[in-house]
């Protein structure tokens, strides 16, 4: 089964999932090699590799290394071009919907597009909406854009409806890493209610509870990557929360 249809398959039979963001600059193989294999005995759906600022040029040897232990799929959630590589079983091709960088919404991907085109990696187009998470993040700073103010789920709701009507396939709400506060409940509802399109939902997730919460609001697939670096330990009880929450 390709990563989307389990992405609309987790959607259609209410089958929470959770994927844990791999920063390729946090830590050694050894290191990466044990988060591996806690997220294989918790049953984790997916990893996510990526973000707005990687230093790590060896991306794809690192993948291979995390593919050569384990089959969960790894899915490309690129901050930029060269982070693109083919050793990744899918991509996100993010457009920053919730922006007005013209660059981020269609120009790097024109950039991308013939490159995408010769690769063996499934390419999923993602409507990438950043909402504020009560301070500057990484990744509003370097986008130049500013996110959806968190009480406002109505700009949401309307900027993942016309997603969909663009023709994306999917909905992936973040307020970054390490996030002062996660997307409220009222918000992921608002946009689940309104979008039948699988809904990611990442940034600021610090415990199995918020976790649950964000699932039963609505959320398809929940990103934990911050709090996973500090103590790896909590992987366990995050899948549990996230699969029981149905
Ligand atoms: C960020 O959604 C991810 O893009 C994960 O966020 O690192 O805060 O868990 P955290």
């Amino acid at each position: 089964m390709n990563v989307y249809t389990s992405l609309q398959q987790a959607r259609q039979q209410q089958q929470k999932k959770i994927a844990v963001l791999l920063d390729p600059d946090n830590g050694s193989p050894k290191v990466v090699d044990a988060l591996v294999g806690q997220a294989m005995a918790a049953r984790v759906d997916y990893f996510f590799v990526g973000g707005s600022l990687v230093m790590n040029r060896q991306i794809g040897q690192w993948i291979q290394q995390i593919k050569s232990i384990c089959n969960i799929p790894v899915i490309l959630f690129p901050g930029s071009l060269w982070q693109v590589v083919p050793e990744a079983d899918a991509l996100f091709f993010l457009s920053l919907v919730s922006g007005r960088n013209a660059d981020l919404l269609i120009g790097q991907h024109v950039v991308a597009a013939p490159i995408l085109k010769q690769m063996p990696i499934e390419v999923m187009s993602t409507a990438y909406m950043l909402i504020d998470g009560g301070a500057p993040t990484t990744v509003s700073y370097i986008s130049n854009s500013t996110p959806i103010p968190a009480d406002k789920a109505q700009i949401a709701v309307c900027t993942a409806m016309a997603a969909e009507l663009l023709g994306m396939k999917i909905i992936y709400m973040d307020s970054g890493s390490g996030a002062k506060n996660a997307i409220s409940e009222s918000m992921i509802q608002a946009v689940s209610q309104h979008v039948p399109l699988p809904l990611v939902v990442g940034g600021g997730i610090r415990t199995p509870e918020r976790a649950a919460l964000s699932c039963k609001a609505g959320a398809d697939v929940v990103v934990v990557g911050n709090v996973l670096e500090k103590d790896p330990s909590l992987i366990g009880e995050m899948a549990k929360a996230v699969h029981e929450s149905n």
